[in-house]
């Protein structure tokens, strides 16, 4: 499935890098799409392998924040 996280704090292209490289490192995750401008991540994975818990955190520990 498909999910679009609200991430704050990612203002160049390292961020979106970092966001980009944690979420592509778990099982599960087939796709990850960052827009700077707006924060959005969008992120296509296998819910039956990750949970969308999992894909916050691994934003989070990045050290950005996810607006539920
Ligand atoms: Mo760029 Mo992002 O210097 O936290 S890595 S702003």
């Amino acid at each position: 499935m498909k999910t679009t996280l609200d991430v704050k704090g990612m203002t160049c292209g390292h961020c979106k890098m970092s966001v980009e490289g944690a979420l592509n490192e778990l099982v599960g995750v087939s796709g990850v799409e960052v827009d700077l401008a707006t924060g959005k991540v969008e992120v296509s994975y296998d819910e039956s392998k990750v949970t969308l818990e999992q894909l916050q955190e691994a934003v989070e520990d990045q050290g950005y924040d996810v607006v539920a």
